[in-house]
């Protein structure tokens, strides 16, 4: 049972939880939640409060199916690694998410390419880049990871990869994806810049501190789209899209990749909370970086997603509209991230 409630709450720290907030798991049926104890006074502390673990973040609002996956690894005692894997499993098999994995809407020649990459508690990472026709690229990265001495594989070298580890090979181009880029096709206007408050841009990030206090990410997209053939975005950059240090705390991003590669967005953040930031002061700077170098910077979005490993959240973005979902024995929540204010 899952127990609806509305939060609307002004805050001088700025992220103001305005959705639907989703309280309620299993370990709270029958109690009415406590707000002034939960999730959301924790994340809008002008300082951040650690929440408890272990705990879950997600970019978007299919970051709440997401999360839910990640959750029923995490409450069970189960490895961050493991959860951020199948927790962003959800979204690439999801066809109503046209921005990652199976649905996602094509590049402008009609392909489906996939980015993604994920990193565990030592530091080690995998990934893979410019991958079509297999439904999960965050297992064939984890695979890179574990099974290969290398952190990043290709293209057609990926994708020969993931056959030899058995992935089938799928048609992810859906009949509304085909539909959506034959209507692009008439104009053929490329704007790999649009804001990502459009829908065609939502690449889930995933963050988790598990029970043993080790943290993982995953991060999986189809990239811009209407992309050029080739484009690669973030999403598979260590570093970029994600970077994971367990003694700092992990961070991921979401938005227009070249501007979060050329600020190499992620490690910066992590390497701001190792200098004493909160996450959230963390990001808002990863965010300032961006602004500050690009004049155009009202056309572009881009938003970050942090943790530290005692537990504190935070998020910012570029222009308003990046929401992201934190789930822990409290509940599963979708928040609005603060956003820079020319
Ligand atoms: C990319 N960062 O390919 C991805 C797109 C994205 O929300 O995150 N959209 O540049």
């Amino acid at each position: 049972m899952t127990t609806r409630r509305e939060f609307l709450i002004g805050t001088g720290a700025g992220i103001a939880a305005l959705g639907t907030a989703r309280l309620g798991n299993a370990q709270d049926l029958g109690q009415r939640p406590e707000p002034e104890l939960g999730l959301i006074d924790k994340i809008v502390h002008p300082q951040g409060r650690p929440l408890r673990l272990p705990l879950v973040v997600s970019t978007w609002d299919h970051g709440l199916a997401a999360n839910q996956s990640a959750w029923e690894i995490l409450k069970d005692g189960g490895r961050a690694l493991d959860a951020v894997e199948q927790g962003v499993r959800v979204t690439e098999a999801d066809p109503e998410v046209r921005s990652v994995g199976y649905g996602g809407l094509p590049d402008r020649e009609g392909n489906v390419t996939l980015d993604s990459c994920i990193m565990d508690e030592t530091g080690n990472a995998g990934s893979v880049a410019f991958l079509q026709n297999i439904m999960h690229p965050i297992s064939v990265a984890r695979k890179v990871m574990e099974d290969t001495p290398h952190v990043m594989l290709v293209g057609e070298g990926a994708r020969h990869f993931a056959m030899d580890n058995g992935f089938p090979e799928e048609d992810l181009l859906t009949e509304k994806s085909r539909r959506t880029w034959k209507e692009w096709l008439k104009t053929s206007e490329y704007k790999p810049w649009a804001p990502a408050s459009d829908p065609a841009h939502d690449t889930i990030s995933m963050l988790a501190i598990d029970k043993q206090n080790n943290l993982s990410g995953s991060c999986t997209t189809s990239g811009l789209a209407f992309k050029m053939h080739g484009r690669v975005g973030d999403s598979p950059i260590i570093g970029a899209s994600l970077f994971v240090d367990n003694e700092v705390g992990a961070a991921c991003a979401t938005g227009v990749g070249e501007e979060v590669m050329k600020t190499v967005g992620s490690f910066l953040i992590v390497e701001l909370m190792r200098q004493g930031m909160s996450p959230q002061k963390a990001c808002r700077e990863g965010i300032r970086r961006i602004v500050a170098r690009n004049p155009d910077w009202r056309d572009v979005q881009v938003g970050y997603l942090a943790v530290d490993r005692s537990g504190r959240v935070g998020a910012f973005c570029i222009q308003p509209g990046f929401q992201f979902s934190v789930m822990n024995e409290q509940g599963n929540l979708l928040l609005d991230a603060e956003h820079w204010e020319g």
